[in-house]
């Protein structure tokens, strides 16, 4: 989704890279030894001008506005990063934009009405210094945007207009298992073994078509207020993303927490979500308990056909 973002670089790689280039330019060799001086001059500090502008404007591009996301990455955002912050700190970048070019042509007219050979040189260094003074005043918002970019990169590719089924319940029941067993198309979750810490995607596919699988992180049964974010994360899914719901209990008990307190989440997810919830019983392998639910086992694969059969139906 936000894989596009460049890397951005901190105020004294800009302000290094400006000089640099600068330092590269050349103009013909002229009898007027002023005016050759002066275009020199005025070249370096376009040139320098150019650098900035362009990978400032290369930055204002490539994060895209918060408003303009879907809202499951707009509220996603909201609880990674200060969103706050994320819009000052592109306006921040706008405005060095500005004030760079406006300096720049303030000191390109001061060369060109200039009266010597020492004067073309000094104008030039003090727009270089002005230049990177502006570069040093938004250092803190170059390093919130490299933070942001860090987070934002991170984040799954999520296609709001596929068909999606979040599977939600307790830690360690089964979830990522399941969602690794039902997908065609290998999930990115294979590099988290363990525990979910954020919102991972699988898929499957068939002739009729695409269902994409969303791995929430384990939810406990508490109020949202007291949730964390990784939580939060899974709520979020479950408000913008879920056209299913696949609720799974873990009658073991070897997730670590008992029966009623995963009942607890399922009657609270049903009350705040009105998206229709398939129920399952995981871990068929390890033990069965008398229940309603579809019985399946995420690791020996039992029961998952009937579940995929079940999910096409309700979808
Ligand atoms: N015996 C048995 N073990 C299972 C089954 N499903 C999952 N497990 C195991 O249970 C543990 C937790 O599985 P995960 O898929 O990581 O659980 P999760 O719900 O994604 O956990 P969080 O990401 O922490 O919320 C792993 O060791 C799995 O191998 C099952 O059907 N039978
Ligand atoms: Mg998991």
């Amino acid at each position: 989704m936000f894989r596009e973002i460049p890397t951005v670089l901190m105020a004294e790689e800009i302000i290094d890279k400006m000089f640099r280039r600068a330092k590269k330019v050349e103009v013909s060799l002229s009898r007027n030894r002023l005016l050759m001086h002066k275009n020199l001059s005025i070249a370096k500090i376009f040139t320098a001008r150019d650098v900035a502008v362009s990978t400032l404007q290369k930055y204002i591009r490539a994060f895209p506005y918060i408003n303009k996301m879907h809202p499951f990455y707009s509220s996603l955002l909201d609880l990674l990063l200060d969103k706050n912050q994320y819009k000052k700190s592109l306006g921040v970048l706008k405005w060095a934009t500005g004030r760079i070019e406006s300096f720049a042509d303030k000191y390109a007219r001061k060369v060109k009405g200039c009266g010597s050979i020492d004067d073309t040189v000094r104008l030039r260094k003090e727009f270089y210094g002005r230049g990177a003074s502006i570069l040093k005043q938004i250092a803190p918002h170059l390093r919130f945007l490299a933070q942001a970019r860090e987070v934002m990169r991170k984040l799954p590719d999520i296609n709001p207009s596929l068909p999606t089924v979040v599977i939600a319940g307790y830690p360690n029941v089964g979830k990522s298992e399941l969602v690794r067993k039902l997908s065609t198309a290998r999930p990115e979750i294979a590099s988290y073994p363990f525990t979910t810490k954020g919102i991972f995607v699988g898929y499957f596919e068939n002739k009729d078509g695409k269902i994409q699988f969303v791995d929430t992180p384990g939810l406990l049964d508490r109020p949202l207020e007291k949730r964390n974010s990784i939580e939060k994360q899974a709520i979020l899914a479950l408000k913008y993303l879920a056209n299913l719901i696949v609720f799974m209990f873990d009658p073991s008990e070897t997730c670590g927490y008992p029966i009623d307190v995963q009942k607890r989440l399922l009657s609270e997810l049903q009350e705040q979500f009105s998206t229709k919830i398939i129920v399952v019983d995981n871990k068929k392998d390890l033990m069965e308990r008398d229940s309603k639910y579809l019985k399946i086992s995420a690791k020996t694969g039992e029961g998952i056909d009937s579940l995929i059969k079940m999910i096409l139906k309700n979808l």
